[in-house]
């Protein structure tokens, strides 16, 4: 059973992931607003798996005897300077994540809350993986620099990333919840 502020701090966290969802679609729009399709699909990938954060996140309160709550999504960046501009926002933002995440490990050490503990090293594990792939494509886009043809040979080679589910986890079906829906069926 979760602490009320074990909960609360769950719930929250779970809502600047889906922030950061909202924020990655934001600049895959952007991208897409202005021809770079690769790069558009980079963060469409990104912001999907955001949203895999998000849910993992607000099942685990779900089923851990405590009550995921939606709060509002605060509106993100609509437009940014350049692709580098843009890429070094995703840098900035993923290690921004990173603190929040250890952050929440010092709320459940505080409520000694071994479970939540342990679940989020899957989330401070996947955030090593994100700032060292934020910090590629950074690498990518600033060699490429303002030169077009470069750009160009950038965007295509991140238009190739594609979305994969982590493993043991899939947003869809309903059996993802157990709980949630056993108590659904009653
Ligand atoms: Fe949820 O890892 Fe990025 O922000």
């Amino acid at each position: 059973m979760l602490s009320e502020k074990m909960n609360e701090a769950l719930n929250a966290q779970a809502n600047r992931e889906l922030y950061s969802s909202y924020l990655y679609l934001s600049m895959s729009y952007y991208f897409e607003s202005t021809g770079m399709t690769g790069f558009a699909s980079w963060m469409r990938v990104q912001a999907g798996e955001e949203l895999v954060h998000t849910m993992k996140m607000l099942d685990y309160v779900a089923n851990s005897g405590g009550r995921a709550k939606m709060m509002a999504v605060e509106a993100p960046q609509l437009s940014w300077a350049s692709p580098m501009q843009a890429f070094q926002h995703v840098w900035n933002h993923e290690r921004m994540v990173t603190g929040l995440i250890h952050a929440l490990v010092r709320v459940a050490e505080s409520e000694s809350d071994e479970g939540t503990k342990r679940f989020l090293q899957w989330y401070l594990e996947e955030q090593v993986e994100e700032e060292e792939s934020s910090d590629r494509v950074l690498k990518i886009v600033q060699a490429a620099g303002s030169e077009s043809s470069a750009l160009k040979a950038a965007d295509k080679e991140l238009g190739q990333r594609r979305f994969k589910f982590p493993s043991g986890f899939e947003i869809f079906p309903y059996s993802a919840i157990p709980t949630t829906i056993g108590s659904l069926k009653k």
